[in-house]
């Protein structure tokens, strides 16, 4: 610009152009100067801001008061666990000493004795009547029968076809027969192996006897077998005949 101008506005207003030109020259060099410069009139205030971010959150408060029990019913109880694993085997005990030994062995044949007891009680409680005498038991359950059915309905309950041997047994006996409204009863005692000589069921000869007068006699050479009479007497007689059984535990 400053070429141009001299060339164009010399020739007629150099003078101008040379104002103009201090003027220019002046003006830059204000405007590269350091010097400071007026500050300007104070513009009108801005409007307001939008309102900011939300803030963060404060610190937890203190903690509160502890409250009171609660009021709910108990629950049910849970089941029943399941069964634990057996223990380890233990140890070999010590010998005993004599009084202990004596005493297990004293147990021993206590337990074996009550066993053999209960187990007859409990035969005896299969029978409808039962009479007991001694450490006897005397059962029936009203069988008529000959002797062959009488050995084989008493020997299937574990029993012998009754044989009294004593005077008290032979009462309990005859008492039993009232209640059975008995004539005769089979007793456990025959002479089949040898005619006259009358053994029990095992073959063992009669410890205890109550014939009746003139008896046994082998009527007419048949009567092998014995029964008691509601009396309590005893007679030899056919062992096909139908009597009363009773056995005895
Ligand atoms: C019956 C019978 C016999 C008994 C006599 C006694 C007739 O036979 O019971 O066994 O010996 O009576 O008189
Ligand atoms: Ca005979
Ligand atoms: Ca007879």
């Amino acid at each position: 610009m400053l070429l141009d101008c001299e060339q164009k506005m010399a020739p007629l207003k150099h003078q101008i152009c040379a104002s103009l030109l201090l003027m220019e020259f002046i003006l830059l060099a204000a405007a590269q100067s350091s010097c400071p410069a007026y500050a300007g009139v104070p513009g009108t205030p801005g409007h307001n801001g939008s309102p900011g971010r939300d803030g963060r959150d404060g610190f937890p408060g203190p903690k509160g008061e502890k409250g009171d029990p609660g009021v709910g019913a108990q629950g049910p109880p849970g089941k029943i666990g399941p069964p634990g694993v057996a223990g380890p085997q233990g140890h070999k005990g010590n010998p005993g000493t004599g009084v202990q030994n004596g005493l297990v062995t004293q147990l021993q044949s206590d337990v074996k004795y009550l066993t053999e007891r209960l187990t007859i009680v409990e035969k005896v409680l299969g029978f409808h009547m039962f009479r007991k005498v001694g450490q006897k038991y005397y059962v029936s359950d009203g069988l008529v029968g000959n002797f062959e059915k009488a050995q084989k309905f008493c020997s299937d309950a574990g029993a012998k076809i009754v044989l009294p041997k004593s005077e008290d047994e032979n009462k309990v006996l005859t008492a039993m027969q009232a209640a059975l409204d008995s004539t005769y009863v089979y007793a456990g005692a025959t002479d089949i192996k040898k005619e006259g000589h009358f053994v029990d069921t095992s073959d063992q000869p009669l410890t205890f006897t109550n014939w009746k007068e003139k008896e046994p006699n082998d009527h007419k050479g048949v009567e092998d077998c014995t029964v008691i009479y509601k009396s309590g007497v005893w007679n030899d007689i056919s062992c096909n005949s139908d009597w009363h059984v009773v056995c005895e535990l």
